[in-house]
Formats: C-alpha cells, structure tokens, sequence
C-alpha cells in the first residue's frame, strides 16, 4: 500500500473527481454519438485519464497552456473549460468552444489559454513550442505542456520543435502519450525504439518515462519537469499507457486482441486510483459512488445543454476565417 500522508486530500480527491468526469463526459458523448446526434470523428480518451489530469493539475491556468492533439476531451476537461460549451462544440452548436465549427478535434478556448484539438498529427507541437518562445520573450513565469501521440514521434515537426525548443531554452514539457497504436498499428511494427524518452538525449533535454495508468506517478514527473523546463531546459515526458476503445467510434480495433485489452482495463487509472484512496481511508465507496453521481450528473446536463442550443447561422461560415 502506498502511503498518502504527504498529499493534501483535496488534490486526491480531485484527481480521482477529474478522471470521472472525463470518463463520463466521453461516454455520453458516445450515446450521442451513436444516436448521431454527434457527427464527424469522435476519439475517445477512455482509459488515457491518469495522463491529462495528473499533468494538468499542476498548471496555474492562468499563466501555464496546454496544447494537445485531436484526442483532446481529457485536456480540456483537465484544464477547466467548461463541460456544457464542449459538449456544444461536440454537438456543432454556437454555444461550443469553437462556436461549434471546430467539433470534437478542435476543442480550442484561447482565454483559458488552451491550444487545442489539432486535427493535424503533430500540428501541436510547433504551436507550443511557439507559445513556449511568447512566455520566455515577455518573460512571464509560465510553462507549456504539449500533448501528442507515439504516432506523431516520428513527425519532423517533433523533432524540428524539440531542437528549436532546446537552443532557445523553452519553458515546454513535451508529453508522448503512447496509448499502444497510431490509427491501427502498434508502435513497435514502426519505431526503431520502445523507450520513447530517450529522444531527449538527441536534443541535450531531459527524458522521463513514466507509467500512464498511475495519476500520482504522472503527477510527480510532471512537477519535477516543470521545473526544469521553467529554469531553461525543456523536458520529454513518454507516459505508457492504453485507449480502451478504438482509435476513433468508427474503428473496430481488430488489430489487437481481446486479452490485451483485458489485460490493461484491469489496470484501469480510475478504478486502481479509487482502491487506492479508500485503501488509504481517503473515501469510501459511498464517497466514490456520490462523486459518480455528481460527474454523471454533469455529463447529462452538458447533452441536455447542447440539445436545446441552437445551430450557427448561416453567416458563421465566414467569421474567423484567417486567409
Ligand atoms: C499529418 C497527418 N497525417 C496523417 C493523419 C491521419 N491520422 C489521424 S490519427 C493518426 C494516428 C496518430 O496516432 P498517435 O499520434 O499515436 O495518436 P493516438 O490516436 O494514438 O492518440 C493518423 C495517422 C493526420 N491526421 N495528419
């Protein structure tokens, strides 16, 4: 049993509270999908939980950003964007975070200092690389944490951001989430390595691996990156982890098995978080079960909110249009 005691329960809590309603949120949004009441791609967190919210929640957002990639409900949820204008957004209603024309890729809310849902792979990284260069050239005390899959390792614009990023000494922490799989392949059938964060070392950076699955293991690493990346040396964080469901809700995710799927839902994030709060007297089940509740309560609310909201107009097509 790992021993809480220099935690504040708060945070415990809110962790575990954060996942929920990640988890939630997606699966609502995967009823609606199925109703087509969603249209579009829809890429489902699910399983991925611990990664966004024990990064996250070491962010001050109103210095700190976050840019993540097209599977972006988690970042955005973690980051505090408000529940009822992303499932808008999801919806393609005016009341969405992109006034509905970006849809589930491109969460985006530039106030809450949140980059994205880049439907683009990799596309994120430059972007944080660049706000990495606006915080160090105002010298503001902020940091950057970009997001992206074991897929978009292999992109140029990884490797061309983690160079420019180190030269510049850039306030980023550069988070690989590998959840297993690009859109089908697993990443050892396309990467000459399986430790990701060793890629640090072309750019003189740091690199960590972490385990994904364990919210409090992410949590620690990405404090401790933080750190280094706002005294001027960017970090590369791999954390390990696995989507439960397929690439997006059109994939049947034939190429792996059952028992491996099987294998790592017993290592869910939320359930093994959960186990390991009560084991600690931090809630009971009866806690857990409120908490559930009250997330499943806001997933609800959030659908009803995009239900009765209206459709953009017409004219919409032509605002925010940079050309
Ligand atoms: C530049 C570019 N190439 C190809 C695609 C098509 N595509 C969409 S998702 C994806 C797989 C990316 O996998 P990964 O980066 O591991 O992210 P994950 O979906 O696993 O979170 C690909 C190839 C794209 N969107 N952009």
């Amino acid at each position: 049993m790992k021993d809480l005691k220099n935690y504040d329960t708060k945070l415990l809590k809110d962790l575990l509270f954060k996942m929920l309603l990640i988890r939630r949120f997606e699966e609502k949004a995967a009823q609606a999908y199925g109703l087509k009441k969603i249209g579009g791609f829809l890429h489902l967190y699910i399983g991925e939980e611990a990664v966004a919210v024990g990064s996250i929640s070491n962010l001050d957002m109103t210095k700190d950003y976050v840019a993540a990639a097209y599977r972006d409900h988690g970042h955005a949820l973690a980051t505090g964007l408000d529940p009822n204008s992303l499932m808008a957004e999801l919806y393609g209603k005016i009341t969405g975070c992109s006034k509905g024309k970006g849809g589930s890729m491109h969460f985006f809310d530039y106030k809450k200092h949140f980059f994205g849902g880049n439907g683009i792979v990799g596309a994120q990284i430059p972007v944080a690389t660049g706000i990495g260069l606006k915080i160090k050239y105002n010298k503001e005390d902020g940091v950057v944490l970009c997001y992206f899959g074991d897929g978009a390792i292999h992109q140029g614009a990884f490797h061309e951001s983690l160079n420019l990023a180190k030269i510049w000494n850039l306030p980023v922490v550069y988070i690989c989430e590998n959840n297993h799989y690009g859109m089908g392949t697993d990443y050892r059938r396309v990467s000459a390595i399986d430790d990701f964060s060793i890629m640090a070392d072309s750019y003189a950076m740091n690199g960590k691996q972490v385990n994904g699955m364990n919210v409090l293991e992410v949590y620690e690493a990405t404090k401790e990156a933080i750190e280094i990346a706002k005294n001027g040396t960017p970090v590369l964080l791999e954390a390990k982890t696995y989507r439960f469901k397929g690439h997006s809700m059109s994939d049947p995710a034939k190429y792996r098995t059952k028992e491996e799927l099987e294998k790592y839902k017993q290592k869910d994030p939320i359930i093994s978080f959960k186990e390991l709060l009560k084991e600690n007297n931090i809630i009971s089940e009866e806690d857990f079960l409120e908490m559930d509740k009250q997330c499943k309560k806001i997933a609800k609310d959030a659908a009803k909110f995009a239900e009765e909201s209206p459709e953009p107009d017409l004219d919409e097509l032509y605002t925010d249009i940079y050309a």
